[in-house]
């Protein structure tokens, strides 16, 4: 009875766990809504500038604003976040993004989640469940931002992918893919979690059953 007991015990803390995993507390990004400035982000403007922004906020009263003006064509400013990561890991990747004015051109907003090996390499996932698969400039990508897309709204972007074999990182890319250094796109909200976290947590669960069950 006792026993039982036990294993009730962890049944419970196993259901508690699950409960917590589905609350999202496993965002790995840094400052994800950029209330604390640029802190816990690499930027880099490539001739644009990057930096945090009053105009517009999807959460709290700071976003970050992504401008490529300056930056030669193509040259895309960017914001990320870089994590260890291993072939099989899967994560998922979401924000918003926002443009001021529709986009004039070829321009375009994007979440761009890029897996690398020891060399830095960029790796093509080995699948993407979520998103579009770049072959050519190798990650997952949400769809994009871009003439197509309204004026003053915030449009919500997210991929999911597996890392392929060799993966020694995943880094999650806020970007303002430019082709004609047409302005500010703004990003807010970042979340990063790996996948699947209630499945890892339930597995951590069933271990701690067959722990109690050998001791008994
Ligand atoms: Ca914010």
């Amino acid at each position: 009875m006792i026993a039982r007991n036990k294993i009730i015990t962890s049944l419970a803390c196993g259901v508690i766990a699950l409960a917590t995993a589905t609350t999202g507390v496993a965002n790995l990004i840094v400052n994800p809504s950029f209330e604390d400035g640029l802190t816990g982000w690499t930027v880099d403007g490539k001739g644009g500038t990057v930096e945090t922004s009053t105009a517009y906020a999807q959460s709290g009263t700071l976003s970050l604003a992504i401008d490529a003006t300056g930056a030669g064509a193509w040259a895309s400013p960017e914001a990320f976040q870089s994590f260890a990561a291993s072939e099989g890991d899967e994560f998922y990747f979401s924000g918003y993004m926002l443009t001021p004015t529709v986009i004039p051109n070829a321009s375009f907003g994007v979440l761009k989640m890029v897996f690398r090996n020891a060399g830095g390499a960029d790796l093509v996932p080995a699948s993407v469940s979520l998103g579009n698969l770049n072959i050519a400039f190798p990650g997952a990508e949400s769809d994009p931002l871009d003439s197509s897309g309204p004026a003053e709204t915030w449009v919500f972007g997210e991929t999911q992918a597996v890392a392929p074999a060799d993966t020694v990182s995943v880094s999650f890319y806020l970007l303002n893919v430019n082709s004609a250094s047409s302005g500010t796109i703004y990003f807010d909200t970042i979340t990063a979690v790996p996948e699947p976290t209630s499945l890892a947590l339930l597995g951590l669960g069933l271990l701690g059953l067959k722990g109690i069950r050998r001791r008994k």
